[in-house]
């Protein structure tokens, strides 16, 4: 599938003889981010406001935080990059501060269905235009104050960013139940650990 995809995918005129495709499976990772979406609609079904607000200490991030803040890295970090990054890597990119965010944009003080709506609604059209790209150039690299950072760096890593929030939504989600269970305990579930 994949090998007959790349070879598909190669323009005859192409300088580099195809290695802008780099294996990279672009169909899995569109799949994937697809799938995504229904996870992240499942976290927060029937989650409470005020749930979706809590937090676990003063210092973490809140559900409401976290779906917002992933609705400001879908526009505005990883699709907006990729996009920078294919159509001139010479181009510096707009500054932006995902940790300021959470507090200069009140993330935990907006709604929880619009947020939501925000995020599912980013991610579709982030799905549409990946289904459009024709042959990027994955290689394609940008350099700025982080370093050097393919197109398929940033693919990858959005990805993978994924994961760590479904990851900080599940955590989210366990110590929730330890805290409304209280004074019942978690324990016998197991710990919280890296399996
Ligand atoms: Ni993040």
């Amino acid at each position: 599938m994949l090998l007959e995809r790349v070879a598909a995918g190669r323009a005859p005129n192409n300088q580099d003889g195809g290695a802008w495709e780099k294996k990279m499976n672009l169909k899995y990772f569109i799949e994937r981010f697809s799938r995504n979406r229904e996870v992240f609609t499942g976290l927060f079904v029937g989650v409470s406001l005020e749930q979706a607000r809590w937090r676990p200490a003063p210092d973490k991030w809140s559900m409401l935080e976290v779906i917002n803040h992933l609705y400001d890295e879908e526009r505005e970090d990883f699709r907006q990059r990729i996009q920078l990054v294919l159509a001139d890597p010479t181009r510096p990119w707009p500054p932006i501060d995902p940790r300021n965010w959470v507090v200069s944009r009140a993330y935990n003080e907006s709604e929880l269905n619009p947020s939501l709506t925000n995020f599912l609604s980013e991610r579709e059209a982030s799905l549409s235009w990946l289904r459009e790209l024709s042959q990027p150039n994955w290689q394609t690299s940008n350099t700025g104050p982080n370093g050097t950072l393919t197109a398929g760096d940033l693919l990858a890593s959005w990805l993978a960013h994924d994961f760590l929030h479904i990851r900080q939504l599940a955590r989210l989600h366990w110590q929730y139940v330890g805290a409304i269970a209280d004074p019942y305990q978690t324990e016998y579930g197991g710990p919280w650990k890296e399996s």
